[in-house]
C-alpha cells in the first residue's frame, strides 16, 4: 500500500482490492502528488465515506475539496496537471470520445469484472481475507472473521451476484474486449483516442487489471495459482487478445511515468 508523506493532507479512502481506487491512485502518482491511502474492509468504509458526503470508494479528500467518485477525482486532478500530463484532451470532440469511453468502462466493464470475480472469490474466506484486509486498521482485520459472513451475503445482494448475472457479466467483458480489439486494429493506433494516453486508456486498464494482473498493478491481488481455474482460464484468454496486450503495455509503459520536479517547476 502507498502511504506517503504524513504531513500532507491529501487522503484517499479505498478498498485495497478496488479497481476504481486504482484509477485514482494511478492519476495521483502520475502527477507526483503525495497522499495517504486509507484502505478499509467493505462495510467499515461507510464509517469513513458517509461523513464526507460520499458512499463508495474511492473518496479523495484535499484542501481544495472532497471528490467522491473516480471520474470526479480524475477531472479534479486534470486541473492540476501540465498540458502534456492531462488525461482529457483539449479538443472538444476528442474529449467527448474519451468521456464516453470512460463512462462505458465505469458503468459496464468495472461492474462486470467485479461481479464475475466475486461470483467465484466470495466463496473463499481465506482469499477474501487476503484481498480485503491488506493495510486496513487492525480492528477491522480482527473483526473480519465475525463480519465476513454477513458482509458476504450483503455483497451478493448489493451487487446482484447470481450464476445468471455472472454469465452475463463475462459476456459483457468479452464484448467490450472485442470492441477495444476493433478500435486498436482499425488503424494500428497506440491509444484509444487521439495520439496520447488519456482517461479512456487509464480507465480501461484499471478496470480489467484484477483479471489480467499486470505486475505494476498497485491494488491488492492474488497470485495466479491462487485463483480458481475458471478465473485463470479467462485471465489467459483475455491476456492473449490485442486489448489484453494493450493493457499490459499501458501498465508497463505508463503506470510508473511520473511528472518530474523540472516539469512541476516549469508548469
Ligand atoms: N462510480 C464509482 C464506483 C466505485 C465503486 O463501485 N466502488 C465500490 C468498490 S469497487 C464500492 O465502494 N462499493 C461499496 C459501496 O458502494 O459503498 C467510481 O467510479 O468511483
Amino acid at each position: 500500500m502507498q502511504a506517503k508523506s504524513k504531513e500532507k493532507s491529501t487522503r484517499l479512502i479505498t478498498f485495497a482490492v478496488s479497481h476504481y481506487c486504482e484509477k485514482a491512485r494511478w492519476a495521483l502518482e502520475r502527477l507526483n502528488i503525495p497522499f495517504i491511502e486509507e484502505p478499509h474492509v467493505p462495510g467499515f468504509h461507510w464509517l469513513f465515506t458517509l461523513p464526507t458526503g460520499g458512499k463508495s470508494v474511492p473518496v479523495l479528500l484535499t484542501e481544495a475539496g472532497t471528490f467522491t467518485n473516480s471520474t470526479d477525482i480524475l477531472h479534479y486532478l486534470d486541473t492540476l496537471a501540465p498540458t502534456s500530463y492531462r488525461l482529457y484532451p483539449a479538443d472538444p470532440k476528442l474529449r467527448r470520445e474519451v468521456e464516453n469511453l470512460e463512462h462505458l468502462f465505469d458503468t459496464v466493464l468495472g461492474v462486470s469484472v467485479r461481479l464475475w470475480l466475486y461470483f467465484y472469490l466470495l466463496n473463499s474466506h481465506k482469499l477474501m481475507r487476503k484481498l480485503w484486509c491488506d493495510g486496513v486498521p487492525p480492528i477491522e482485520s480482527i473483526l473480519f472473521p465475525i463480519v465476513f459472513p454477513p458482509v458476504r451475503s450483503f455483497a451478493r445482494k448489493y451487487y446482484n451476484i447470481t450464476p445468471h448475472s455472472a454469465d452475463r457479466s463475462l459476456n459483457r467483458i468479452r464484448r467490450l474486449f472485442e470492441k477495444v480489439n476493433k478500435l486498436l486494429e482499425s488503424d494500428g493506433r497506440s491509444y484509444l483516442v487521439g495520439n496520447c494516453f488519456s482517461a479512456a486508456d487509464l480507465t480501461f486498464a484499471c478496470l480489467v487489471a484484477p483479471l489480467l494482473i499486470p505486475p505494476e498493478y498497485a491494488g491488492k491481488t492474488l497470485d495466479l495459482h491462487e485463483f480458481p481455474d475458471e478465473i485463470a482460464l479467462v485471465h489467459h484468454e483475455l491476456r492473449e487478445s490485442p486489448a489484453g496486450a494493450f493493457v499490459l503495455r499501458l501498465f508497463r509503459e505508463e503506470r510508473r511515468t511520473q511528472l518530474s520536479l523540472m516539469e512541476i517547476l516549469g508548469s
